[in-house]
């Protein structure tokens, strides 16, 4: 079907189509640095542990700054739109001379702002409380060790003030996303000291650092187990959504951090309520919390929905997966325009027809129309929308890449 035949089908159940193509190029998604490297970082070649796992060893990862920048440069070149890009404290630029985290500062972040600002992206940023010997016994915030603890509440305070200088350079805010792995791989005696001691590392840090709180969104990320804290973590839903809820910053969801039966989409609604504002990891759980590429599935459909019924402006929307096995510049692309697909699909469907519906109690006709809509021709407002952002509708944008990973990935 033609874009215009589509845009009449659309027009006759409410859908202005040139209105959503003009929304969805305005929502930034940001695009996770660490698939570009399976979590690895420029401190040391260790790779990721304390919680955090990549399996797969699939040629052309990027070992240097100017890599991962080449490499997150030419993905934006197949995403529609503007985008903005996901740091961790362990990709700061140290030139030989490792500055460890409790001491770090913008001097390791200026040539991603220097960076960012020729490209027009957006950063946010996350402090990285994990590959790294201080993460003791699975611990890092809540650690029993006062030393310890200041080690890392030092490095909170850090990342902190790096956000500030992210979001004061590039004119725009930046979220930072707090997650640890602290947890128990077995039945813990004291399930409560950990948490109070979390808790008052996180006071501790955010009081002291300086930063402005119109521009810095701080965000806390729960989880529900790890491998190797199987029995407990530090940072369950309850424990975040209650420090984030007292403490007035952000939760943040994670779309494999829940029970795999649980429905994460439903949790919006709510997070909104009380929050104003809702910070998304968009991810995909296999069997556990495995970082797998975001497919257009129903859980991500189910997350779109959610997300444009309640206003995209109020999402900071980032992806959050990280697979090894395949060429991980594809995984980049494929998953944002996954992510955009899905959110295009969500913003062609009436809401406000099937509320109304469901408000009246005709639940059948809501039903039929649920399924129906599905069916509407999304393809040809896609393709008109990649058309007019200039980058390829289809597959084509594979095979791009495939000579990216012949010429430059492979090569290395
Ligand atoms: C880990 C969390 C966390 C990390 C990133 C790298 O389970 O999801 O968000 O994936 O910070
Ligand atoms: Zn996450």
């Amino acid at each position: 079907m033609s874009y215009k035949e589509a845009k009449k089908k659309f027009a006759k159940i409410g859908i202005d189509t040139e209105k959503v193509i003009a929304d969805l190029a305005k929502i930034p998604i940001s695009m996770h640095c660490w698939q570009g490297d399976d979590v690895g970082g420029f401190e040391s070649v260790g790779g990721a542990s304390n919680g955090i796992q990549t399996t797969g060893n699939y040629p052309g990862k990027a070992t240097t700054p100017e890599q991962l920048m080449a490499d997150i440069e030419f993905a934006m070149k197949l995403i529609p739109g503007k985008h903005r890009v996901n740091l961790h404290a362990c990709y700061g630029i140290h030139n030989g001379k490792v500055v460890d985290r409790d001491k770090i500062g913008p001097e390791q972040f200026k040539p991603w702002v220097k960076w960012a600002k020729k490209n027009g992206y957006g950063l946010d940023f996350n402090p990285t409380f994990f590959s790294h010997k201080n993460v003791v016994d699975g611990l890092t915030l809540s650690s029993p060790d006062p030393e310890i603890r200041k080690f890392w509440i030092k490095h909170g305070i850090k990342c902190l003030e790096i956000a500030d200088y992210f979001a004061k350079e590039l004119k725009k805010p930046c979220s930072i996303n707090f997650w640890c792995p602290d947890g128990y791989k077995d039945e813990p005696s004291d399930r409560l000291g950990p948490r109070q001691r979390m808790a008052d590392s996180l006071d501790k840090i955010f009081k002291k650092a300086k930063y402005d709180k119109k521009r810095v969104l701080p965000c806390f990320e729960s989880k529900l187990f790890g491998i190797g804290v199987e029995s407990y973590t530090v940072n369950s839903h309850e424990f975040v959504m209650g420090y984030a809820q007292s403490r007035g910053i952000l939760a943040l969801l994670d779309m494999g951090h829940f029970h795999l039966t649980e429905n994460v989409a439903d949790k919006i609604s709510s997070f909104l309520m009380f929050f104003g504002k809702v910070a998304f990891h968009i991810s995909r759980p296999v069997r556990w919390d495995s970082d797998h590429v975001i497919r257009q599935n129903d859980d991500l459909r189910a997350a779109a929905q959610e997300i444009v019924k309640m206003g995209p402006e109020n999402f900071i929307i980032a992806l959050d997966y990280f697979d090894a096995s395949i060429c991980r510049v594809a995984a980049w692309v494929l998953g944002m325009r996954n992510m955009q697909k899905e959110l295009l699909k969500a913003m062609l469907t009436p809401h406000g027809m099937l509320k109304d519906l469901q408000d009246a109690g005709a639940f059948t006709a809501q039903l039929v129309l649920q399924e129906e809509f599905k069916d509407y021709p999304f393809e040809a407002v896609w393709d008109e929308f990649c058309a007019r952002m200039k980058v390829p509708a289809g597959e084509e944008w594979f095979k791009t890449v495939q000579k990216y990973e012949k010429d430059v990935l492979l090569k290395r």
